[in-house]
């Protein structure tokens, strides 16, 4: 047994695999800005995650900021967004000069409810930025409809759906882009690092101006671009990281079915289904917990394992109105009350990667048997 036990646990290659890759570094000096590993992980992540177009940054968050800029939406106009997500979500809106609109999640996903977005519609909406929160996928149809009708561009945060597929089709290549995180908790990793993906090969110049400071050439700069430039160790890691991803996903899938198995029956525990037709990025394990049901809280649950110092998160809780740059923005939803309100102090997500074995998982069981 692993104790502290965090929710997540990055998978590092072999120490001594990166000698020959900072021997190669140090030898050609050239640190960042574009180097032969940075081409190398580009390549091979374009190729992995199907998409044409498949552009490094250093972090998930600058990524959104880049692809939430590259549409020229007018400033001013209004994103609409999940409120149960990571902060860089809104942030990333907000640092555009655009304003975030929060719409209702649905229950069986957790992602943004296409009714709700329709509610939220205005005469200045410009974007929809969906988010395939937890891992679990958008509604890529009905969005895309919505977006479509409206003449919206459509955004998608994928930082939790790392090689996810939906009837064999790669999650990056929905919508007008996605981004991906490769932060240290995902489930690929370059420490802190990102992406961008569209369908349109056409899309690459904008986003290497995009981050790059808009640089064209020694002499002219295009465009009010960011430094969101990956570097070379970054990519290293990356290059070194992307082969041992299956198994880490396959490990986590195990650990899915045996959290499933003593799960699933339990009464006032909630576990999200399995979507038709996805293959699953295995980034978290939410579940949802019924207090009334189940006899003891959210709360309570995350406290009894952190006695037994098993560190799950309640993962997006609070959520985005409740921050204060969000406070009391409303939260448009087609129910009488948002089901996201419910939710938030409902969810928790458990300990989820290869660094959970059956001694944990039997412990958790216990836990959860004896009712905390
Ligand atoms: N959109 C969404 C939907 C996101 O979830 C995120 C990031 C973004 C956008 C933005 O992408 P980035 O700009 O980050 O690339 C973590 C991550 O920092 C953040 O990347 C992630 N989402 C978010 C959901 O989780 P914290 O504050 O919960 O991280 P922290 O440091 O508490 O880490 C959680 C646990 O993971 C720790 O208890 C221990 C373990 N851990 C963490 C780190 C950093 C390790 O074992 N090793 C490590 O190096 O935000």
């Amino acid at each position: 047994m692993t104790r502290p036990l965090f929710v997540a646990r990055p998978i590092l290659p072999n120490l001594e695999d990166l000698k020959p890759y900072l021997e190669s570094i140090w030898d050609r000096r050239i640190l960042t800005n574009g180097g032969v590993f940075h081409g190398e992980l580009e390549k091979e992540l374009s190729r992995y995650l199907g998409a044409p177009t498949a552009m490094l940054f250093n972090n998930g968050t600058i990524g959104l900021m880049a692809a939430l800029r590259m549409f020229n939406l007018p400033p001013g106009s209004e994103v609409i967004t999940t409120p149960l997500t990571f902060a860089a979500t809104a942030h990333a809106i907000s640092w555009n000069g655009l304003i975030p609109v929060f719409a209702d999640i649905c229950p069986n996903d957790l992602t943004l409810d296409p009714a709700a977005v329709e509610l939220a519609i205005t005469e200045k909406t410009s974007a929809i930025l969906g988010v395939h929160v937890y891992g679990s996928v958008c509604n890529l149809d009905a969005l895309e409809e919505i977006s479509n009708r409206h003449h919206l561009r459509l955004i998608y945060d994928a930082a939790h759906t790392f090689g996810t597929t939906v009837s064999g089709r790669p999650i990056g290549t929905f919508g007008d882009a996605s981004v991906f995180s490769f932060h240290a908790t995902k489930l690929f990793h370059t420490f802190e690092g990102g992406m961008i993906t569209t369908n349109r090969v056409e899309d690459r110049e904008t986003i290497s101006y995009l981050r790059n400071f808009g640089i064209k050439n020694e002499e002219e700069v295009v465009g009010i671009g960011l430094n969101g430039k990956m570097n070379e160790l970054q990519a290293v890691i990356g290059l070194l990281t992307l082969p041992l991803v299956e198994a880490e996903r396959k490990s986590r899938l195990a650990l899915r079915k045996k959290y499933e198995s003593f799960l699933e029956d339990l009464p006032g525990i909630r576990l999200l289904a399995a979507q038709p037709g996805v293959c699953n990025s295995e980034q978290y394990f939410p579940i949802q917990i019924d207090s009334k049901t189940f006899g003891r809280t959210r709360d309570d649950i995350y406290d009894g394992l952190k006695k037994r110092d098993i560190f799950s998160r309640k993962y997006f809780h609070p959520i985005c109105t409740d921050f204060e740059p969000y406070r009391d923005f409303p939260i448009h939803s087609a129910r009488p009350q948002p089901f996201v309100q419910e939710v938030k102090s409902t969810v928790l997500c458990l300990p989820f990667h290869s660094g959970v074995d059956d001694g944990d998982v039997d412990e958790m069981q216990d836990e959860f048997l004896r009712g905390f």
